[in-house]
């Protein structure tokens, strides 16, 4: 992957369209255990929606830098870039 942040943001807009099912703008922890756990059933695990619940909200946390608990696209690609352009 290249180290643009246009390309990180093109690349991850996907996911993040994937994840922001009511198309707001923003993903919020709702959506990302939803997801989770429809890709958990999906595949035939049994996992811990608790355990989904404390992790995505940590996760959630970490990506809402703005902290208005939810995850927008520019969040989200910060977070990327970070990985991707240290
Ligand atoms: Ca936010």
């Amino acid at each position: 992957m290249a180290c643009s942040k246009a390309e990180i943001e093109k690349e991850v807009k996907t996911y993040f369209d994937l994840i922001d099912k009511d198309k707001s703008g923003f993903i919020d922890s709702s959506e990302v255990e939803k997801l989770l756990l429809q890709y958990a059933q999906s595949k035939g695990k049994k996992v811990d929606p608790a355990k989904v619940k404390a992790e995505v909200s940590s996760f959630v946390t970490e990506l809402d830098t703005n902290r208005d608990g939810k995850v927008s696209l520019k969040e989200f690609t910060d977070f990327a870039v970070q990985f991707f352009c240290p």
